[in-house]
Parts: structure tokens; sequence; C-alpha cells
């Protein structure tokens, strides 16, 4: 048993600390949540104070312990923890302006907004998948770093509604299957969610669940500290298990009417109720006043590991400077450089060879080259290996226990897949991509949705992008999921055109640090486009001219990845008949649109222009304006042969053609 050095009544006074500025910072803004960081408090409070591996001083430390609040509602428990222990930019300040415009302490915890918030949580269930990924990353690091530099824990909390999503199940089963010993979840049992108690909605046996995806497990009275105590010192005695320590608490505990009850959720308490709840705690002081004797407490918590911490340094001091780098941030300025290298030779041959590939192949081509380069990264896919071409002859498979590979099976687990990314990304130290049919990025969006808010680097390796794909038929051809993804702020959605440019994206996707990536690949092959490829990255600008007409555009064709072929071929019918068209390649908006209005002018040009994409034209008015046509399509695909299909829903160098022509007639 680690430090017992509080006592019941430090302890209790520091816990109640945590549920005065909880209630009160509710209370305040007129909205939150109290409910749960006031029956957490005292699990928080063992945590904090007696494992948690960390150093206010340096929230920046890579071997700190990792603390996911899954409940992000509950977010005044973090909030509180953070001022309490002395985080640097969480002072009452922050606490008083919960919730409000420009505050460090938003609705629900964002990262990045403070040191400390290790991930964006409040969609629920998305911070356990995050914590398999930290708890994943930490055991890819220790192998490749040992036990001096990378040694530590993830711990989650989590409540009723994490364990209810389904995102939840992937993300266990997965942690359970590859041994994730050092992840350990609290879980808020407390019996309660928004509508009431949770045997409205829910009966079965949680840790049995658990049990079954080979989990340790342990049922505690969650405001008994030496048993909370007890329970996660057993479960950091399991090195091939994680461990989810079901926590029995009291919803809004210390509320005199509404403790155990769902209106301490999500609504603040009421004056009465908070006065009510001071005297029941035993908690004299004015809202917002820490006496100095409980903070000091919290503080010497917030200090209790700098000796390990200047250990640490010492170690890392010796380690060599590249390596030092790598560990935070796994692309440095060399890195980029190498990448930048590498995809130049690449370009070079594919230019070379002239192959017609699938550009799911040339990503595999170019991951090739790849692997060996950038440390730190770590592949994998959702069961369809083979399909999306994300293994190469430089990986080595990720085991149960044994995490010397650098590429996992994630199972068909897509959800669990892309929030483990977010997680591995987070924690510093690696690159992840993985892969999965581009349909099934609807069961990946709510997890891409957030490597986006919070700018992680993590790269989508998406095929099968169109009824290109064939005969697997309309469940498996995406039609909307490029203007679904489009509309995700800060995501760059790259639909290559042939190798070359497939090479050019994945060279922006592991340089971009702050944005994640979908790479958008097809299953059928493509010519290759760009015969002569010079050293500059034409994909990083969104959108070039790929053909130029010689003395002006009569009309100019616009089109994306496989289509950008199709486009070619029906210039070519167009000037057959003197009629002067150009061919823009578009393989990623979002970079088309942040260039300057002089170069997407140009490239646009002042001609009528044809889209053409495999797709429904949801968002192509942008750049086609009110006069310009569209070719792509109109409802959901269907089962048959590729080249039968694009015949059957009119996508072809004749009808792309004919959309000119008419547009210049009209
Ligand atoms: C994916 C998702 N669905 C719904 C919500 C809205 N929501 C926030 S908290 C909550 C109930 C959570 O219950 P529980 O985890 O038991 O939290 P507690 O009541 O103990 O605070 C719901 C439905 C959400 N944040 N995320």
């Amino acid at each position: 048993m680690q430090d017992r050095a509080l006592t019941d009544a430090t302890h209790k006074d520091m816990a109640n600390a945590i549920r005065a500025l909880a209630m009160d910072a509710v209370q305040k803004a007129a909205s939150g949540h109290p409910g749960m960081p006031m029956g957490m408090a005292d699990v928080a409070t063992v945590l904090f104070t007696r494992f948690l591996k960390f150093d206010a001083a340096h929230p920046e430390w890579p071997d700190r312990d990792r603390f996911v609040l899954s409940a992000g509602h509950g977010s005044m428990l973090i909030y509180a923890l953070l001022y309490l222990t002395g985080y640097p930019d969480m002072d009452m300040g922050e606490i008083e302006r919960f919730r409000q415009l420009g505050s460090r302490t938003a609705g629900h915890p964002e990262y990045g907004h403070a040191p400390g918030i290790e991930t964006t949580t409040g969609p629920l269930g998305q911070g356990i998948g995050n914590a398999v990924g930290m708890a994943l990353a930490e055991r890819f690091l220790n192998q490749r770093y040992g036990d001096d530099i990378v040694s530590h824990y993830t711990y989650c909390l989590a409540g009723d509604g994490c364990l209810m999503e389904g995102l939840s199940q992937e993300a266990i089963s997965l942690a359970g299957h590859l041994k994730l010993g050092r992840l350990i979840v609290l879980f808020d049992d407390n019996q309660i969610s928004i509508d009431g108690p949770t045997d409205l909605s829910i009966t079965e046996d949680q840790l049995e669940r658990f049990r079954a995806s080979n989990w340790h497990t342990a049922a505690v009275d969650g405001h008994d500290r030496e048993a909370v105590a007890l329970a996660i010192e057993n479960a950091r005695g399991v090195a091939d298990q994680p461990s989810i320590i079901a926590c029995r608490t009291v919803i809004g505990y210390g509320a005199p009417n509404k403790e155990g009850t769902a209106s301490t959720h999500g609504a603040p308490l009421g004056e009465e109720e908070i006065a009510g709840a001071r005297a029941r705690l035993g908690w004299s002081h004015p809202p917002f006043e820490v006496p100095d004797y409980i903070l000091s407490a919290w503080r010497a918590a917030g200090r209790r590991h700098r000796e390990a911490y200047e250990r640490w340094t010492e170690a890392a001091s010796r380690l060599d400077a590249a390596s030092r780098k790598h560990l935070v941030d796994p692309i440095d300025i060399e890195v980029a450089e190498a990448i930048a290298k590498a995809t130049n030779a690449i370009k070079t041959d594919f230019a070379a060879e002239g192959a017609k590939l699938a550009t799911r192949q040339s990503s595999q081509k170019v991951l090739e080259r790849l692997v060996p380069i950038v440390p730190g990264l770590i592949g994998g896919s959702a069961d369809l290996t083979g399909s999306v071409g994300t293994l190469t002859k430089q990986h080595a498979i990720v085991k149960p226990g044994d995490f010397a590979g650098n590429y996992v099976h994630y199972g068909v687990r897509e959800h669990a897949m892309a929030a483990a990314m977010n997680g591995l990304a987070l924690h510093g130290g690696i690159v992840p991509y993985a892969g999965t049919f581009l349909v099934f990025s609807d069961y990946c969006r709510p997890s891409i949705r957030l490597s986006a808010l919070m700018a992680q680097r993590v790269v989508y390796v998406m095929t099968h992008d169109s009824i290109g794909l064939g005969e697997d038929g309309p469940t498996h051809q995406p039609v909307e999921q490029l203007a679904a993804l489009r509309a995700i702020p800060n995501l760059n959605v790259m639909r290559p055109a042939d190798s070359v440019e497939c090479a050019e994206c994945w060279d922006i996707a592991l340089r971009s640090e702050n944005t994640p990536t979908i790479l958008v690949l097809t299953r059928q092959g493509l010519p290759l486009l760009r015969t002569a490829p010079g050293a500059e990255n034409l994909t990083a600008k969104g959108a070039y001219v790929l053909i130029e007409p010689d003395g002006g555009r009569d009309v100019t064709l616009l089109a994306t990845g496989s289509e950008v072929s199709l486009a070619v071929e029906a210039a070519n019918l167009l000037h057959a008949e003197g009629i002067k068209a150009a061919v823009v390649s578009m393989p990623c908006w979002e970079l088309f649109d942040a260039q300057d209005e002089d170069y997407r002018q140009a490239v646009l040009g002042a001609a009528p222009r044809v889209g053409v994409e495999a797709a429904v034209e949801f968002g192509w008015q942008k750049w086609l304006g009110p006069t310009g046509a569209f070719v792509g399509m109109r409802g959901f695909g269907a089962s048959a042969p590729a080249q039968e299909l694009y015949k059957h829903f009119g996508i072809t160098p004749e009808a792309v053609a004919a959309a000119g022509r008419e547009l210049i007639v009209s």
C-alpha cells in the first residue's frame, strides 16, 4: 500500500473541497453537472493523493500516469483537481468562469485548454477508447525505451453512460485481448443516469461483461477510501489484464434532499440545497474559498512525485537526442525531411514504372518505404488488412502482452480503432494510422470528429471508395460519406487520382501535425496521370491544373480520385471536336480552400465548370457555381462489375463530355 499519510479528517476535507468547488461553480454558471464530481470526490482524492504519478509543475512529463475523465460531463471534477493540485493555468478565476466563453473550464474538458486535460471528453464512451489507445501507446514505448523512460498507468473514470455505449464493448474487448494490464477503469457505479435509475434501461452485470473480456474486476464502496485504495493497489499488481473497479457511490453525495437522485446529474443544486450540503458535509467556507491547510495538503499531493520526475529527467538525459525528441514528437524536422525525400523517390519510381494501380495498392507501396523512416508509426486495420493495404513487409504484428510489433489487428471494431488511435496520438510518441472501407467511416465518425476537434495527427486509410468497388453492392458503396466527412472542420479528406498523388497525400498526412487525414482510396486500378512529377507536392495545394488547353478554356472539368482519369478522357473527346477543356484534379478540397484567392481563381478559371465524382453532389456547388453541371451519383449504387456500374449510373467520359458541351451551347 502506498502512502497512508492522510488522516480520515484530511481526506474528508480534501474530498469536500472538490464537492464544494463543483456545486458552487455549477451554481454560478447556472449550468453543469454537480452530481458526478460530488459522488466521485472520494475516489478521485484517493487516486490523486496516493497513486497517480504526476507532477503538477511539469504536466508534460512524458512518463506521467494518464487520467482520462471519460464521463466528461463531470468536468468540474478534473477542473477542481487541477486547481487543487496546483497545475499551471488553472487558478480560482478559471473555476469561477466555469462554462464561460474563453475560459479554460469549458462545459466538457477540452484537450488543449489546460495542461492536465489529456483528452476531450463528453461524447460518452470515447474516453474509454482513448484510454485503451494511451495504455497501448505506453506499452509500445515501454518496449522501445525501457522501464526507466516509459512505465506508467492509464486511469479512466467512466460512468454508467460510458459503459452503456456500444463503443465501450469494442474498447474493453480489445484491451482485454491485448492484455493491457496498465489500464485501470474506475467505474462510477452510482446506478443513476439522466432519465433516472439505471434499471430503467440496463440490468446486466457489468463486471461479468468485463470478466468475459479478460479483465480483472473488483467492486468497492466508493466512499470507503481504504477499500478504494486497496482495490487500486490490487489492480496495479495485475500485469496481464486490464482492471475495472466498480465504485459504488452516491451521486450528488452530501446534498441533503437530492443526493442519490437524477436531479443532481445535470443541473445546479440551488442555493438552499447547497446550504444544506455545506452543513451536512461540515464545509463552512464561502464559495470559491479553500482554506490554506486543505489547499496545502492538495498542493503537496501535486508535488509528491517531484523526485520521480527528477529521476526520470536524469534518465532521459542519457538518451540520444533523436530518441529523446521522438518520445514526444515522432516527426521532427529531420524525419519530416526524410519523408519528403522518400516521397519524391517514390513518385519518380511510380512515374518510371507507369503501372496501372489501385490507390490502395499505391498506398501500400508508399507505406513500405515510410514505415522504416518514421519512428512511432503504428499501423492497423479493422479486419480488412489484405483489402486496405495497411500491412507491409516492414511490419511485425502486435500480440497479446507482446508489444514489440508495429501493426495492430483491431478486429471488427472500427469505432474503438478510431477512438484508440486518438489515444495513441494524444499520448505522444506515436503516429497512428489504420484502415477500413470508406463506407464504414460512419462507424468511426464520432471519433474522427474528435481527432479533428483535438487537432490530432491520425491517419484514416479508407478504401473501396465508390461504386468502383463493384459487386459488393450498395451496402458497401459509399455515396454520401465524402460529403459527410468534408463537413467536419479541420479534417483533410484526400482522394488521390493516381499513385503519384497518393504518395503526395501520405507526405502531407504525416506532416500535418494538427490535422487528421482521411485517405480515400480505390479498389479498382487507375492509370498513371502524373507521368512527369516534379519535386513539388502539387497535392499540397488541394487542387491544381492537370491539363491546360492552349489558347484559353471553353470549359473546366473538375474531378477527384478515380474520376480524374475519366475527366482526362472527356477532355480528349472535347479536344477532338475543337472544344478547349481544362482538367483540374482536386484531391483535397480543404487544402484548396486554404489557398489564396488568386490561386483558386487561376485553377478554377472563368469558363463554365463540370464536376465529376462518383458520389452525391452535396458540396460541389461551392466549386461549380450556379451555372455548373455535375456528373456523379444521384442515389445508392448497385451490385455489378465496376465498369458496368459506371456506365449504368452515367459516369463516363462521354457523359462528362456531353455535360461540358451542353454548358458551352447554353
Ligand atoms: C454519446 C452520448 N450520448 C448522450 C450524451 C448525453 N449525456 C450526458 S451524461 C448522460 C448520462 C450519463 O449517465 P452516467 O454516466 O451514469 O452519469 P451520472 O449520471 O452518474 O453523472 C447522457 C445521456 C452524451 N454526453 N454522449
